[in-house]
């Protein structure tokens, strides 16, 4: 048995007046509940420090900027790291990345549990647009402020076992957790900022977006024989509803915790990394069973291409 004890520390909305301090603060209060709990592991949501800017249109970049990070740890979460450190406890969380050359990345990162960074995925699968759309009920302008993630889908030997990242909207690709899968991964983290209402559907709401991510996590989770934390931002920000819904999945598929609120919640359960054996040794044995000769679209195209009529 390789038991990681797993805290999703779900957050609850943050306004776009909100500090950052006042942000590290509830993350802290989650984090002692987590070590009340013995969580060898808490994790955070996408964009854990701010209100989910990009619903906002923004022209003037140095307002943009404001919503990036510019290294971590820094001041504002310089205390989390330290009660990190004091606990023993690695963690994960999601922040707008701004490199020193100029680049802008949405960014999740992994530390051991002496507070180290040892993992870095910067999100691939950037959903929205790029202009301000009237068409919409309200924006979400990710591919505006963001480029998309230059590092793949690596995993990381920590804590025991092979640990993943992803980032909300890659959650929904199977392709994000099948390249983690061929690298043997046994724990998938990502976190979440999801609009409880399709801005481009008005009658896909809450019910049907709470469906999608479990339905997603869940194949996940099954189709590579891996536990899945999937961290919710939730409530309402600035009157922008998000879901909430945060939850563990384990290697067969089924959801093992799950969050009850819109609000700061700390979902716990402790995942035993060899639970994946079976599924990579049998039905997902990929090295018996794949037929790559047959994947080739996969890679080679973007979109759909038709047969002729
Ligand atoms: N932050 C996100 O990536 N949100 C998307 C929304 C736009 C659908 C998501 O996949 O949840």
């Amino acid at each position: 048995m390789r038991e990681v004890v797993v805290g999703g520390a779900q957050m609850g909305p943050i306004q776009k007046s909100d500090t950052r301090e006042a942000v590290v603060e509830r993350m802290i209060a989650l984090m002692d509940r987590a070590h009340e709990a013995g969580c060898d592991l808490v994790v955070y949501p996408e964009l854990t420090l701010t209100t989910f800017f990009p619903r906002w249109y923004m022209e003037d970049q140095r307002e943009v900027d404001s919503w990036f990070e510019r290294e971590m740890p820094n001041e504002a979460t310089a205390p989390l790291f330290k009660r990190a450190r004091d606990y023993g406890m690695a963690m994960s969380l999601g922040y707008a990345e701004l490199t020193p050359d100029g680049h802008h990345f949405n960014t999740q990162i992994l530390t051991d549990k002496t507070g180290a960074i040892v993992g870095k995925y910067r999100k691939v699968h950037l959903p929205g647009h790029d202009e301000f759309d009237p068409e919409r009920s309200f924006q979400h302008l990710e591919k505006r402020y963001f480029e998309p993630g230059d590092l793949g889908f690596p995993v990381w030997r920590a804590l025991g076992g092979i640990m993943g990242m992803c980032v909300c909207n890659d959650r929904r690709w199977p392709e994000t957790y099948r390249v983690m899968g061929l690298q043997g991964v046994e724990l998938v983290m990502l976190g979440y900022n999801t609009p409880s209402v399709n801005s481009q559907k008005g009658d896909e709401g809450p019910e049907k977006r709470l469906f999608h991510n479990r339905l997603v996590v869940q194949a996940g989770a099954y189709q590579n024989s891996t536990w899945v934390v999937a961290v919710a931002k939730a409530g309402v920000e600035d009157g922008h509803p998000l879901i909430g819904g945060s939850l563990i999945v384990n290697p067969d598929g089924e959801v093992v915790a799950e969050a009850k609120t819109e609000d700061d919640e700390l979902i716990v359960h402790p995942c035993d990394l060899d639970a994946c054996n079976f599924g990579k040794e049998t039905i997902f044995d990929f090295a018996r069973h794949r037929r790559i000769e047959h994947y080739g679209p996969i890679t080679g195209q973007t979109g759909i291409v038709r047969p002729k009529e």
